[in-house]
């Protein structure tokens, strides 16, 4: 995405501002796609703009059809006497919920949630467990939500086979010559193709449900309460699409359970904390209620493992094309974020046992788990 000036970022402020004090402005880091920023009024009263990333997300009204499908869905359910809170869109002046610029720039703008933060990284255990707990909530108010009424937003977001052709591609084509420092990563990925295959497998053959699932439940994307650490609200649901549970429940294990950050440069730090693993399991597991079916019950760990090494190759890709899908603040920023998503996934494969048997002793505690179907 091309820089904008400050008179844009202004004038798309403006779109959704019906006030008339002056705007202040301010850069919100996290998110490696759109842009984001929190704009405070003399007043004291506060929003929060997105430039969507339209070279990733090529159709933001759809895109904005989903989130606002999901949110006024989810506002209907909340009840409104918890901290708990749904993300709420603002309407532009110029009518629904997108402003698009003179130079076609998208924007969107979102209700500001007073008191609450995201981390990047765990600093208390607990925050995993509420994160848990509120991707569970997420996924169990959203079981009632007609999945065919959601438009895929990016095709094969989480098909691991069809991300392994791709990088399988990036990999021959090595536009810019850096396979060969990357080739024990490379071997690695390779050397585990046969598996990528096998939640796929068992979506085909009805053994595991096509669900609203939120696909990228890390643990930047719950506020926490900036007091209790409470969970309040889910937020980015850009690709809130029809998809997998066990990858909602792995892709936040990938994230908030690895003992280094997910761009740790030294990779030997990254691995498996089955302490924080539990968790989140744990928060997870209690909300979600009695939702699951058999396989996914059975899968979770491998929903995890697939997330870790399926980001992995995500990441390694980008890094081998050049860095053209992730922001990167680093010279090989993606190169060590995929070494840290394989370090992690080998040291899961190093504490299977002890890892399937953590989330099965968790099952086992949460007596709501029934199993249907
Ligand atoms: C991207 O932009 P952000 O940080 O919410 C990516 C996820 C990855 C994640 C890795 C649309 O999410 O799939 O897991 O980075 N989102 C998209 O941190 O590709
Ligand atoms: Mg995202």
């Amino acid at each position: 995405m091309e820089n904008l000036t400050e008179v844009a970022i202004r004038e798309a402020a403006a779109a959704f501002w019906k006030g008339m004090g002056r705007l202040q402005i301010h850069p919100l880091s996290g998110g490696h796609i759109n842009r984001t920023w929190l704009v405070e009024e003399e007043s004291g009263e506060k929003f929060v703009l997105q430039q969507i990333n339209t070279e990733i997300f090529q159709n933001p009204e759809t895109l904005m059809e989903n989130i606002a499908g999901i949110t006024e869905f989810l506002q209907k359910k909340q009840p409104n006497n918890t901290r708990q809170k749904v993300l709420t869109l603002l309407s532009g002046k110029t009518g629904g919920y997108l402003f698009r610029n003179g130079q076609g720039a998208y924007f969107r703008a979102y209700q500001y949630i007073d008191h609450a933060v995201c981390r990047e990284r765990v600093e208390r255990p607990e925050q995993l467990y509420e994160s848990g707990r509120a991707f569970g909530r997420f996924q169990r108010m959203l079981a009632e939500y007609p999945v065919e009424e959601l438009t895929e937003t990016l095709p094969n977001f989480h098909h691991t086979p069809k991300r392994y052709q791709d990088f399988c591609q990036a990999v021959d084509e090595d536009c810019c010559g850096r396979a060969a420092e990357a080739a024990a990563e490379i071997a690695f990925i390779q050397k585990r193709s046969e598996r990528f295959g096998s939640a796929r497998r068992l979506l085909e053959a009805g053994e595991l449900p096509l669900r609203v699932t939120h696909n990228d439940t890390k643990l930047s994307n719950v506020m926490l309460d900036t007091e209790t650490g409470e969970a309040v609200c889910v937020i980015d649901l850009d690709t809130v699409m029809p998809g997998l549970l066990i990858f909602d429940y792995g892709e936040a294990i990938r994230f908030g359970a690895n003992l280094a950050a997910e761009d740790e440069p030294d990779s030997t730090k990254a691995g498996l904390s089955l302490e924080l693993a539990e968790q989140y399991t744990k928060g997870f597991l209690e909300e979600c209620g009695n939702i699951l079916w058999p396989a996914e019950r059975k899968l979770l760990a491998e929903g995890a493992w697939l997330m870790t090494m399926e980001n992995g190759m995500r990441f390694l890709a980008d890094y081998l094309q050049g860095d053209v899908y992730y922001q990167i603040k680093r010279e090989r920023h993606n190169l060590d974020r995929a070494k840290s998503q394989l370090a992690l996934a080998a040291d899961m494969e190093r504490k299977w046992k002890e890892f399937d048997a953590m989330i099965k002793s968790c099952m086992e505690k949460e007596k709501g788990v029934t199993t249907h179907r």
